[in-house]
Order: structure tokens, then sequence, then C-alpha cells
């Protein structure tokens, strides 16, 4: 059975719901951060990036969300959850499901690290939250008159970029993103997030990096 290596409060919640909406039986295996906030020893031994999350299956460990997300879909999503291959919504599904790790999180990454350098990182900082607020306004205007990110159904892609809506909203105001505020608060209420939050602990986001 498929194994998830959950550290407390982070991207792993994301694996926990995925599986819980595509009803897989699964392990789960909790890990506590340490008092830097990093992941423990335990997970560094499972994978040399030691990263939530982790996930063993048939002998092997994998890190990186999207490609974990994308292993679960293939082995054990039946067809759910995202569009057909041979469609334009795949096409765009993929493009979100890079987007989110790739380029999402980055500006609120490096705010984050900002705000943990003794530097003054005053400048850097209004940088992060220039490039955050072209990403914010992306998402904001891909949600316009849609419940959801690929073709107004819900897919695992709503799933992987939530983290970035739910990270924003733990640094910064988000007053100006009505669709993103929407959209988040949808996802929260959904039985297989509960589920997971259930199961996995309070995820309230933005514990990262
Ligand atoms: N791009 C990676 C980021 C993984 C990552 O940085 N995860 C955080 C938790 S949300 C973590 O493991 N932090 C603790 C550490 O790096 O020791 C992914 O999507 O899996």
């Amino acid at each position: 059975m498929l194994t998830v290596h959950h550290l407390s409060n982070s991207r792993s919640q994301k694996i926990l719901w995925l599986l819980e909406e595509l009803d897989t039986p699964y392990d789960l295996k909790l890990y506590m951060r340490d008092e830097n906030l990093s992941a423990p020893q335990d997970m560094k031994a499972l994978h040399p990036l030691g990263t939530s999350p982790l996930i063993t299956d048939q002998g092997e460990t994998f890190a990186e969300t999207g490609a974990i997300i994308d292993y679960i879909l293939r082995h054990y999503g039946q067809g759910k959850l995202q569009p057909a291959a041979d469609t334009l919504a795949y096409d765009r599904f993929m493009e979100w499901m890079h987007y989110a790790e790739g380029s999402g999180m980055f500006p609120l990454l490096l705010e984050i690290f900002c705000k943990m350098s003794d530097d003054d990182t005053r400048q850097l900082t209004q940088i992060a939250r220039m490039q955050a607020a072209k990403h914010l306004g992306y998402i904001e205007s891909a949600l316009a008159g849609t419940d959801y990110l690929v073709d107004n159904r819900f897919t695992a892609a709503d799933i992987h970029v939530s983290f970035v809506g739910e990270t924003a909203g733990q640094l910064m105001s988000l007053a100006d993103y009505p669709n993103i505020r929407g959209w988040v608060a949808r996802l929260h209420d959904r039985p297989a997030f509960e589920r997971a939050e259930q199961k996995g602990g309070y995820f309230g986001a933005a514990t990262p990096p």
C-alpha cells in the first residue's frame, strides 16, 4: 500500500487530500517539524531532499508535490480529477500543474526567506511583493466567471495550485483577489479536504519552506 510521509502543516496535506478525493487507501506516517521548522532527520533518511511531501510505493520513495500528484493520478486515479490526455483541457491542466511550484510559489517563498533573514531585505521583499501581485493577478483572472481552474470542473490542478492561494493568504491581504478567496473557501469546504485535515492535523499553510 502507498505510504504518505506527512510533515505537520505542510504541502503533504495536498497529497492526503488527493488520496481522500480518490478514495484510495494509504498508510499515513506523521512527522513533526524540528525547532527550526525543518523536516526531521527521519524524513531526510528516506530521500536526499527530505522535503515534504514524500511518498513510498512499491519500495520506491518519491519527492516533489507535482510529480507525486501525477504519480498518484496515473497509478490510482482511474482517469479521475484530470481531463482526458488528448484534449486542450489536459494541456491547460498540465500548465497549471507545472505552474504551481515552478512559478506561483517562488515570490511567496522569497518573501518568507526574507522574513527569516536578519539582514535588511526591504528591497528584496518589495520585489517579491511585486512578483506575487503578478501571479495572484494571473490566478485571479483565470478564476473570473468559473469555479475551478480548468474547464470549470474540480481537478487535481486546483489541489496543487491552492497552496499558492493559501500561502499568499498567510502573508498578505487577499482583499483585492475575491475570486481566489472564494475558490480557496470552496476547496476547503470539500469533505475530502476536511477528512485530510482530520487525519493529517490542522492545515493552515505557510509554515514553509
Ligand atoms: N517544491 C517542493 C517543495 C517541498 C518543500 O519545501 N516542502 C516543505 C514543507 S511545505 C518542507 O519540506 N520543509 C521542511 C524542510 O525543507 O526541511 C515540493 O513541491 O514538494
